[in-house]
């Protein structure tokens, strides 16, 4: 599907590689998540900021993509992401993400890319492969590619796995979603290089991404699993606490740049 094709490419440069500045946390935590660095509360300033500094793509909701359109630079892809929930919700409903918008919403906002969430292994898996499934369908039909946010979750993945980083369990994920016809699939990272080959290999073909997660200790430390990523055959990264958690992203996101498309060595490109 060429549709498809020439909007991958508003994310992937030639090298097939992206880093995507991730902000849905405002709904999905809360706005405390800003609150490190204050002025980040308002999504037109980090959103300046990030895309100054040179991120490939950027990941909203559907209402901060709405009231940031302007400052939306229109050579930075735009992800809009369909499913979300609230911290607020009782513990036992935390496994499960329902629809806050629709794809034709994420077309009029002039989206590149539309993204939905399953959490594999949770109760409710059967409820967001059914939400996956329609966005993935109308948006294929519109030459849209989706983007799967690959995270097995839940009660039954800790008793089986231990853990949800579990590169087998991550694996499982990572090929489901293949499965499902995602065009992209964001997951977790499973700890090593050699894990990862694993998942990226389980994914048959589609590129898959590492989603940031909590803010590392200090920079180097991000930046050595996004060089493990790389070496992996992962595509890149999806990043929003590592970067908006920072007083001053700029330094943090061109490290990542460097590591993600000049294949830097960690260490040389957290100096530069
Ligand atoms: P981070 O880089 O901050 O981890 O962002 C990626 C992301 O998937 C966000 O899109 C989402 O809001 C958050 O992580 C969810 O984190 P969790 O599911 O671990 O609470």
């Amino acid at each position: 599907n060429i549709g498809i094709r020439r909007r991958l490419r508003r994310f992937f440069r030639r090298d097939g590689r992206a880093l995507i500045f991730a902000m849905d946390h405002g709904f999905e935590h809360g706005p405390e998540d800003f609150t490190e660095v204050w002025e980040h509360v308002n999504p037109r300033v980090i959103l300046k900021k990030v895309i100054r500094a040179g991120v490939d793509g950027v990941m909203l909701l559907p209402g901060i993509a709405r009231v940031s359109g302007d400052v939306l630079n229109p050579n930075v892809g735009l992800m809009v992401k369909l499913t979300s929930k609230t911290n607020l919700r009782p513990k036992e409903d935390q496994f499960l993400q329902s629809p806050l918008g629709f794809v034709e919403d994420a077309i009029k906002l002039g989206a590149d890319a539309v993204a939905a969430t399953v959490y594999w292994g949770s109760p409710y898996e059967d409820i967001m492969m059914k939400q996956f499934a329609e966005v993935a369908s109308i948006a294929h039909d519109f030459g849209l590619p989706v983007v799967q946010f690959s995270y097995p979750r839940g009660p039954y993945i800790n008793e089986k796995y231990g853990k949800k980083e579990d590169y087998r369990v991550v694996m499982y994920g990572a090929r489901a979603a293949a499965e499902m016809g995602a065009d992209m699939i964001k997951t977790y990272w499973t700890g090593s290089k050699e894990t990862f080959a694993k998942v990226v290999d389980a994914a048959a073909g589609v590129p898959v991404l590492l989603s940031g997660g909590a803010k590392a200790k200090n920079p180097l430390e991000f930046l050595k699993v996004v060089y493990e990523v790389i070496e992996a055959g992962g595509a890149g990264a999806v990043v929003g606490r590592n970067i908006f958690q920072r007083e001053n992203p700029e330094p943090m996101i061109k490290a990542i740049l460097r590591v993600i498309h000049r294949n830097e060595e960690p260490e040389e490109a957290a100096k530069a």
